[in-house]
């Protein structure tokens, strides 16, 4: 951390008498820090024992602010190597009028894509697989679950459910399931999709590498072949703080009104 940053907890020495409570003192003083650009991305804080030596308080104090700006998604916290200040994401803006996927998506940006399998199966379908895909109980449906990392950063979690007919082995997909399906002529060329806002629990953001709690988008994308037939039901997660969906609007004329 550089001589500047220390500062910070220097000059909090001399401020400390102002009345709010100072756990808010030291959490204005760090936020203002990052954001000033006095300490920037991946910097590591000094220990919380430095920290209150320096600030002239005490560690009990330093850790409610510090476990704050962790919660806040400010700093980080990494088992055995301290404390950070969070990486800053870069957000992706997402058109909603193209139908792509994430591979293509992220490559278009130049980034570079790889998943995490969670899960990739055959099974009975649930109540919503079996409605939206319109299987009977004794057909499988194929589950694919995955961490969509670009960049090295945790983006989303997809969880994607296709009929068994047109997925008999979901371990056969390689990196892209809509090029796999474009292999079958099975890519869906149509899709409905619904965001909804989520608070990511505990598991989910311990994924997606941030604190619980925070706020994220919940996506249900359900696609078509050109015959109508469903053939991707996909319930996501993404990261709020990474991803601007954008919509293009258009005034309808008279002329135009009622048109598909
Ligand atoms: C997108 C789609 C997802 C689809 C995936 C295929 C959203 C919200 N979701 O991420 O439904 O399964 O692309 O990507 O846009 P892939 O071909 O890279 O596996």
């Amino acid at each position: 951390m550089s001589e500047a940053a220390d500062q910070i907890f220097a000059t909090l020495r001399h401020q400390a008498q102002s009345g709010a409570p100072l756990y808010l003192q030291l959490r204005k003083s760090i936020e203002d820090a990052v954001n000033r650009g006095l300490i920037g991305p991946g910097d590591a804080l000094p220990s919380e024992r430095d920290i209150a030596t320096k600030a002239d308080i005490s560690r009990v104090t330093v850790r409610k602010a510090v476990q704050d700006l962790v919660k806040g998604g400010i700093l980080v916290q990494r088992h055995g190597s301290g404390t950070f200040v969070a990486p800053r994401m870069e957000r992706v803006e997402q058109s909603l009028s193209r139908l792509t996927s994430f591979t293509e998506d992220m490559a278009r940006r130049g980034m570079v894509v790889r998943s995490a399998w969670l899960d990739r199966g055959l099974y009975a379908p649930s109540p919503d697989e079996m409605m939206v895909l319109g299987l009977s109980s004794s057909e499988l449906v194929a589950r694919v679950a995955r961490l969509r990392i670009a960049n090295d950063t945790p983006l989303a979690i997809e969880r994607a459910s296709l009929s068994a007919s047109v997925l008999p082995d979901p371990a056969d997909i390689g990196s892209s399931l809509y090029a796999a399906l474009e292999l079958t002529g099975n890519r869906p060329v149509r899709a409905v999709q619904r965001i909804s806002a989520a608070n990511l629990g505990d598991s989910d953001a311990r994924l997606l590498e941030v604190p619980p709690g925070i706020a994220g988008l919940h996506i249900e994308r359900i696609s078509y072949l050109a015959s109508g037939k469903v053939i991707e039901f996909t319930r996501s997660i993404y990261r709020g703080d990474a991803y601007d969906f954008v919509a293009e609007l258009r005034l309808t004329g008279p002329s135009e009104e009622g048109r598909p």
